[in-house]
């Protein structure tokens, strides 16, 4: 029976995504499923700071093994904005369609539109943090197109790629994201800590 671990986050997409990747070698538990409906604190000004603030949180109100994500988008004609102002980027209604439409304002007449998304996991065990990241390069297109995944996705097209993210299946995007890099990492480092079943 793998262990379980249960993922701080109050957006159902990451949860999703975070759970198709990885699949059955970890359980994990949402915030719902240990009674958890509060919002999670992230007042820090870097992705590591929010991320391990939101982990902490959860095993300090709730005392179980848990990891959160903070993740964002940086533009590098923006000098990295929207970075870790993602989420509300264009107001507290935290809109994407709002974001979506801010950020294309401001990369009007741009030339460059190169862009990365960035995902930093922190995890939260026995008053210990540690941290993985994963990084997906790509650019900012005109006008968005697609209808999955959530956020930027449907203006943000990977390197090497011509869709969309928004334009992917969830197994699709999670072959590459951010998300699902910084996950593979997670899931390495729990796994190595677990003896193997061969060997036993
Ligand atoms: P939690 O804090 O509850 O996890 P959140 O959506 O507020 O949920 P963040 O504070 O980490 O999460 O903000 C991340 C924002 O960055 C997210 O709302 C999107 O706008 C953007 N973002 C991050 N990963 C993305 C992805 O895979 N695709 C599109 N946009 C993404």
């Amino acid at each position: 029976m793998p262990a379980s671990w249960v993922f701080a986050t109050n957006n159902l997409h990451k949860l999703e995504e975070v759970k198709q990747a990885a699949g059955n070698q970890i359980i994990i538990q949402s915030l719902a499923e240990i009674g958890c409906t509060e919002d999670l604190p992230e007042t820090g000004e870097t992705l590591q700071d929010n991320a391990r603030q939101k982990a902490e949180f959860v095993f300090q109100r709730f005392g179980v093994a848990c990891f959160a994500d903070d993740s964002g988008l940086e533009v590098e004609a923006l000098g990295g904005e929207p970075g870790v102002h993602s989420a509300h980027y264009a107001g507290p209604q935290r809109s994407s369609v709002d974001n979506i439409h801010l950020l294309l304002a401001r990369m009007e007449g741009k030339k460059n539109r190169k862009a990365r998304f960035r995902c930093v996991i922190a995890l939260v065990e026995k008053d210990e943090v540690q941290l993985f990241e994963g990084m997906l390069p790509g650019e900012i297109i005109q006008t968005p197109r697609g209808t999955g995944g959530f956020g930027y996705d449907p203006v943000f097209v990977p390197e090497g790629e011509t869709r969309t993210l928004a334009e992917m299946s969830l197994e699709e995007k999670n072959r590459i994201s951010h998300r699902a890099k910084a996950m593979r990492k997670l899931i390495g480092h729990l796994l190595s800590r677990q003896p193997s079943k061969q060997s036993l």
